[in-house]
């Protein structure tokens, strides 16, 4: 199904430092991965995705010392933690490499000792300006009024040996290179960053660090005073996954390798990593599909700032599906995005809540009471039908070119047309009205055999992005196959299957703020808000239709039998009422005597413990411990001011 016929497909996304635990940015480069590998395996191909962490390095050895742990402890602890959030995320990573694994370092040094023995590996001399924090040496160009421009801390001039990787004497290479096979680094924009770097000389890499510096990494086969640094040891994961040279998963997959990272780690992945390829004699991999940053409030995540967005938080808070369709529908992929909670809630509410649940909704409420049946091939077509048959049709060619190119919110898009299509049947062919039409029935069942369909067909095309919504459409419409690319096309569904009623799929968030606050749970257990009885956002014009007065509470007295009400007698200016009021377990009957407080004037009167209560005194509480505060006017209106 792919333009060059391939059927293995193997797909990396970046190995993450240990040295803070997952956020959103991180979550969003394996969620993106873990819908295209399912898209791969939906489409039958041989499918690989791997992920991991990067675990070594001053930084981690310090943080570390700090939690009063070793470092592997340590390491296997935060580690775990990445493992267990991408579990919980549902994504469906074939392996997870450690850089502290054997396998791993086996590789390693494997790849070294074949570079050592083939000259690309000298031992020489350097002097510079050194970063503790960042462990690395800053160039002249990059210090600022001589300091770290990251940390702004002073720079220590360090001259030791170290080996150096012969990476200069590629450069010729890489630029024909990457000029010859313009689709390698996508989107197009990465690839012209790299060809400008590129018109600057290439310093040869420093591949170590003497181990009287730093302890914590992988020795040097040829020299073992000395570690790997960095970026010879990360990289070389992509390879060591796969048992380089000679396993069985190096044959199948290193064909069809495709790197996911953030633009952050263009460089090494775009110059350093192809050189040591060559290098090593390793093709160069096929793909590298760089994703933009996340902002939050505008600025990059950071811990200092505060603005960190941890990677299940709100996956937490709205369901893994719902996080998962916001960050790929939100993010044009290669391009930053600004992450706000509101876009999500709103993207969740008219996509989710509107568009697919209330579909799935309507379209399960119906076939829920439909009689199963065979209906006689062929179908006679019913107005519109073909239509949206080629819309499904439409949408699979537009998933299957975005998923080409990692456009993934585009692909949601090609699904989303699908949708207004099928809601648009729904409106148009009328089968709430045909049901009421014995003469009709032929009809009615042609639309529910189609109305079945549509929902077979979303449970497929949506399983890589939302797979648990389309697990559940399926078993809704009882198909219990595995969900494959082969079986999507519509048409082929000649009878209407026994469904069960799908409602609430994603439920609507009506007040965000409010969740926030409280910290109440995933949306799969929150109610509706149709469920839960309140109101939809308001217009001024609602709001005014509220009528609010100010009231003077000439008297109040306890309601006999009643522990929390109170019956006051206010006064409105023009006329005298009752109200009853639940605030007796917080306010005697003398407390408001004498005060001007807030009610509801045109509540519809209503009768409680025998007392004819008008209307309603306005009252703040707080959710946890239910403490109570009457509405109180600061400045004096007469009774029967209007509050708005
Ligand atoms: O760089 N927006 O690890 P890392 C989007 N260990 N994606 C983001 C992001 C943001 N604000 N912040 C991080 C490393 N990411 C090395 C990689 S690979 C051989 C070694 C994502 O923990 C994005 O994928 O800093 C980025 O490339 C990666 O996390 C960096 O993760």
């Amino acid at each position: 199904m792919y333009s060059d016929e391939v059927s293995a497909f193997y797909l990396t996304t970046p190995i993450y430092y240990v040295n803070a635990q997952a956020h959103l940015g991180h979550a969003y480069t394996t969620i993106v991965a873990d819908a295209m590998a399912r898209y791969h395996r939906l489409a039958g191909d041989d499918t690989f995705l791997l992920t991991g962490t990067d675990e070594h390095g001053d930084k981690i050895a310090q943080a570390a010392a700090a939690a009063g742990v070793s470092p592997q402890e340590y390491t296997d602890r935060i580690s775990g933690t990445f493992r267990d959030t991408w579990r919980r995320l549902g994504i469906t990573n074939d392996d997870f490499i450690r850089t502290t694994e054997g396998r791993h370092k086996k590789v390693v040094q494997a790849i070294l000792q074949t570079l050592w023995e083939a000259g690309e590996i000298y031992l020489g001399r350097y002097g510079g300006h050194y970063c503790f924090g960042c462990e690395r040496f800053y160039t002249e160009k990059e210090i600022v009024d001589g300091k770290c421009p990251d940390h702004q801390t002073p720079l220590t001039w360090i001259e030791e040996e170290n080996y150096f990787f012969k990476m200069s004497k590629y450069q010729a290479w890489l630029i024909d290179y990457v000029q010859q096979h313009p689709e390698r680094i996508r989107p197009e924009r990465y690839r012209n960053e790299i060809l400008g770097f590129l018109r600057d000389p290439l310093q040869d890499l420093s591949i170590s660090r003497p181990r009287t510096r730093l302890e914590w990494g992988i020795p040097l086969p040829f020299d073992d005073k000395y570690v790997t640094y960095v970026w010879f040891d990360a990289l070389i994961n992509y390879v060591s996954a796969l048992d380089w040279p000679d396993g069985d998963r190096f044959r199948r997959y290193w064909p069809n390798v495709r790197h996911l990272i953030g633009k952050d780690i263009l460089k090494p992945h775009a110059i350093y990593w192809p050189c040591m390829l060559k290098a090593a004699g390793i093709d160069v991999y096929r793909h590298l599909f760089v994703h933009g940053y996340w902002n939050v409030g505008g600025g990059k995540m950071s811990k200092t700032v505060g603005n960190v967005v941890e990677a299940f938080a709100l996956a937490d808070k709205y369901g893994i599906d719902a996080f998962r369709y916001f960050v790929m529908r939100e993010m044009t992929f290669g391009l930053d995005s600004d992450f706000s909670e509101d876009a999500f809630v709103g993207r969740l509410n008219a996509d989710l809540a509107n568009d697919l649940g209330n579909l799935v909704s309507r379209a399960t409420t119906l076939l829920e009471k439909a009689t199963p049946a065979t209906l006689p091939a062929p179908l006679a077509e019913v107005a519109g039908t073909a239509e949206l048959r080629a819309a499904a049709g439409e949408a699979v060619r537009g998933v299957q070119r975005a998923m080409e190119e990692f456009a993934f919110q585009r692909a949601l898009a090609a699904i989303w047309e699908f949708l207004g299509a099928a809601n648009r049947y729904v409106d148009s062919t009328q089968p709430w009205a045909l049901a009421k039409d014995p003469a009709r029935r032929g009809e009615l069942n042609r639309v529910m055999a189609t109305l079945a369909d549509t929902l077979r067909f979303l449970g497929i095309v949506l399983d890589p992005f939302l797979p648990g919504a389309a697990q559940k459409i399926r078993v809704a419409v009882n198909d219990d196959r595995a969900p494959s690319l082969a079986n999507a096309a519509m048409g082929a569904l000649q009878d209407i299957p026994r469904v069960q009623k799908l409602s609430g799929l994603f439920p609507r968030i009506d007040d965000p703020g409010k969740d926030r606050a409280s910290g109440a749970p995933a949306s799969s257990s929150r109610p509706s808000a149709d469920q839960a009885g309140q109101a939809p956002p308001v217009t001024k014009g609602d709001f005014d239709r509220v009528e609010l007065r100010v009231a003077e509470v000439l008297a109040a007295e306890a309601v006999p039998k009643s522990k929390k009400l109170l019956k006051l007698t206010v006064s409105l200016g023009a006329e005298q009422r009752t109200i009853v009021a639940g605030i007796a377990q917080h306010y005697a009957p003398g407390d408001l005597v004498g005060k001007k407080v807030v009610v509801v004037a045109n509540l519809e009167p209503a009768k409680l413990m025998g007392i004819q209560s008008q209307g309603m005194v306005l009252a703040g509480s707080t959710e946890d411990d239910g403490a109570l505060a009457v509405l109180v006017l600061d400045r004096d209106l007469p009774p029967g001011a209007r509050v708005r």
